[in-house]
């Protein structure tokens, strides 16, 4: 069973007990136990994790409002997270990336998604095909380099490695913000490859020597990269193959143990699946999201009125039916918190503060609306009386105007999202996009 279904499933016994007490949480310390260790996670970091968790669980003190049920699950979140390491920041600027790696770890292909990943932060990449031993290195690295329409440098036949990272500098640098070095890997880490990439790390001295290594190593992998550091220091761990191995926990976990920091992580073959590692949304991505089902209590109690979702239920929403659903945001709590529940990380500060600001704006429209404005926003095309809300409300014209827009487009989702099926039509009905 791999490591997601199966805490989720050792987590689905407890918040399915009818009554939470000692013999629970040790039942479920048990059922952890066992799926961490056969994921590859170190048995003396697993007795250690779960004795931690167990502690926790049983002798901590309650948060007021949480039930003994959430404070176990929410222990369990934490002390995963904490095991898994912490989150990676991508420097956002001008740099130099070297890759090293043995052969198969990914290295290429990491190169590629790396270059993708840094031009959608809108910076200009290019690759260089360092990897001389291997003759179709070359042509790989062109064609994903292609693929991504990133910069290429290359020499064909040229075997000298420390070579191209200089001819690459003079070629490349000032044209380009950052600059992803491929280089060779062997079957096994050995002197000759530690040598070779200190000469290369000399000649093109980069920011970030970000070690790649895949997840099928499991525990190895933290051994794996004590190696490469202790000989030519690693600032950062890619670890790839996420999607396919059943070690990935254990990948993780050795590599945070041995303080080496995961950077990235790839999640499969397509050239968009890597991200920046964060061990907050790796386990709520993993276990499923902590609060979700208090999330969902909260948004029943907050819009109970049966008319509101039966509205939205139809896809049939009019500004009131949408302010309710707005309060009823709000009422579960800041908005970032909310959107993480909902699986959107990243979300910059001033977005979040914007969309805040967006809800009181469109509340106090919706006030300064009639009682048939609100039932019917066709009404609201009216120029007329969009100059009447606005002034009312105390907003510009225009703003009373985009939120008109934004609402319009919010019923357009609802409509798609009915008729699919599973959680995202759940939310779908629930959240209304007011774009943020
Ligand atoms: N499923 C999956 N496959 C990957 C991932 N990263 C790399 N691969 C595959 O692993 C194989 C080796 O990758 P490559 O980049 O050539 O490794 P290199 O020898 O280190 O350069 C290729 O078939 C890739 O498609 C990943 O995150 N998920
Ligand atoms: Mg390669």
């Amino acid at each position: 069973m791999d490591l997601g279904s199966g805490i989720r499933k050792a987590l689905a016994r407890i918040t399915g007990a009818s009554v939470v007490d000692e013999n629970a949480v040790k039942e479920l310390v048990k059922d952890l136990q066992r799926v961490l260790i056969t994921n590859d996670v170190n048995v003396k970091l697993v007795f250690q994790l779960t004795k931690t968790i167990e502690e926790r669980a049983l002798k901590e003190k309650l948060v007021p409002g949480l039930s003994l049920r959430e404070h176990v699950v929410s222990v369990v979140h934490a002390e995963l997270q904490k095991v898994l390491g912490g989150k990676f920041e991508p420097r956002l600027g001008k740099q130099k990336i070297l890759l090293l790696g043995l052969f198969g770890s990914g290295k290429t292909t990491s190169a590629a998604k790396l270059a993708k990943f840094y031009q959608s932060k809108g910076l200009k990449v290019a690759l260089i095909a360092a990897d001389v031993y291997r003759p179709a290195a070359f042509d790989q690295l062109q064609q994903l380099s292609e693929q991504v329409k990133s910069g290429f440098y290359g020499v064909r036949g040229e075997k000298s490695a420390v070579k191209i990272a200089e001819q690459s500098l003079e070629e490349l640098e000032g044209k380009y913000d950052v600059l992803i070095l491929d280089s060779a890997g062997r079957s096994a880490f050995d002197g000759a490859l530690a040598e070779e990439l200190k000469e290369v790390a000399n000649a093109f001295k980069p920011d970030e020597k970000f070690l790649v290594v895949s997840a099928d190593l499991g525990q190895v992998a933290g051994k794996q990269a004590q190696e490469f550091h202790s000989t030519v220091g690693v600032t950062g761990v890619i670890v790839t193959k996420m999607d396919g191995s059943g070690k990935g926990g254990g990948a993780l976990s050795s590599l945070a143990v041995t303080g080496s920091r995961v950077a990235f992580i790839g999640t499969g073959e397509k050239i968009t699946d890597i991200q920046p590692f964060d061990s907050t949304r790796f386990v709520a991505e993993l276990v499923g999201f902590p609060d979700l089902a208090s999330l969902l209590d909260k948004m029943k109690e907050a819009s109970d009125e049966e008319s509101v979702q039966k509205a939205i239920a139809e896809g049939k929403l009019d500004f009131e039916s949408f302010l309710a659903q707005m309060r009823a945001m709000r009422k579960m709590g800041p908005m970032k918190q909310i959107m993480q529940m909902l699986g959107v990380y990243d979300l910059p500060e001033e977005m979040v503060a914007q969309s805040e600001e967006k809800m009181k704006a469109f509340e106090a429209a919706v006030l300064s609306m009639t009682p048939a404005e609100r039932k019917n926003p066709d009404l609201m095309k009216s120029k007329t009386r969009q100059t009447r809300v606005a002034k009312g409300a105390g907003l510009k014209e225009d703003d009373v105007r985009e939120l008109i827009k934004n609402f319009e487009k919010s019923v357009k989702m609802m409509k798609q999202f009915k008729g699919n099926k599973g959680l995202l039509k759940k939310f779908g009905k629930m959240m209304p996009n007011f774009k943020i």
